[in-house]
């Protein structure tokens, strides 16, 4: 039987490029996030692709009755979910602490932490009924960031959300020992995705200037490292992994040539 894993925030960046990266090592898929063609597209190209089951579930993962019913409908082939993926993220707005919109702080605490823990809630009563009937533990893999291990200027409460996902990823390995659960953090530099447009608010210019004058990670490179931490023996977890590329050392060092 084919493994299952359920990416969220599959409609673009990391999460499309997970989804295609495990379709290629034989995963089926539940694929989700808000845009419903966007999720149907994909599951259309995967499936005539490489042959795999692909499962939609259309969700916003702030709201806590929607993720609950959205995962509570999956049909009983799809609940032994081996490897969860908690991707669905964004940051909003890049702004001084005193001149920064509310409304944009609501969002991505709601989306970055309560919607990581909405989700996983209830996808857990699934993964633990595998591990604890004697099958393979799940993986639990949470999207941080480097703004999830220091926080610079500009970046108040996207990187308090990022540290409240390092936090997160520390408390489920500690709480969820016991059911024999890998739960790892996976923390990016900067990588060229819809992520700057969509915090500067589909500003297209400004989005493009943030990755000017050197080389980000890509969506595959993250995707890639995503897949690896899912392919070691079964009593292997890397539980803390920072990736950058070779022209960032963290949050504030980037080398430039522009
Ligand atoms: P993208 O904007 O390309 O993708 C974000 C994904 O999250 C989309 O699929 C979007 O789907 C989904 N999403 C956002 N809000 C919600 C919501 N309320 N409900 C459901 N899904 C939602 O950005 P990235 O791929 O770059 O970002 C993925 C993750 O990686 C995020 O957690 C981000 O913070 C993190 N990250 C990004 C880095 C970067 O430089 N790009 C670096 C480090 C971490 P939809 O809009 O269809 O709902
Ligand atoms: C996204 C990377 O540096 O914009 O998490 O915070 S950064």
């Amino acid at each position: 039987m084919s493994r299952i894993i359920m990416i969220t925030g599959a409609t673009s960046g990391f999460g499309k490029a997970m989804a295609f990266r495990f379709a290629t090592a034989g995963y089926d898929l539940i694929i989700t996030g808000r845009r419903n063609d966007r999720l149907e597209l994909l599951q259309k190209e995967i499936s005539s692709k490489y042959n795999n089951a692909v499962y939609t579930l259309c969700y916003d993962v702030r709201d806590r009755e929607a993720s609950f019913l959205a995962v509570n409908s999956l049909p009983e082939e799809w609940r032994k979910i081996n490897v969860l993926i908690n991707n669905a993220g964004l940051a909003a707005g890049r702004d001084y602490f005193e001149e920064a919109s509310l409304d944009d702080w609501d969002l991505m605490i709601d989306t970055n932490v309560k919607g990581l823990l909405y989700t996983t809630k209830a996808v857990l009563p699934f993964m633990m009924a595998a591990s604890d009937s004697g099958g393979p533990g799940g993986h639990i893999i949470n999207i941080g960031s480097t703004a999830g291990k220091e926080v610079y200027e500009k970046g108040n409460t996207y990187c308090a959300t990022k540290h409240a996902v390092n936090a997160l990823s520390q408390a489920m390995r500690i709480d969820l020992l016991r059911h024999q659960m890998k739960v790892t953090a996976i923390h990016p530099g900067a990588a060229e995705t819809e992520f700057s447009l969509v915090r500067l608010k589909g500003d297209t210019s400004l989005a493009a200037k943030v990755y000017e004058g050197y080389k980000p990670l890509s969506e595959e490179d993250v995707a890639e490292v995503a897949f690896y931490c899912t392919s070691l023996p079964a009593h292997v977890c890397i539980n803390d992994l920072v990736l950058t590329s070779t022209s960032q050392a963290n949050s504030y060092y980037l080398n430039k040539t522009t």
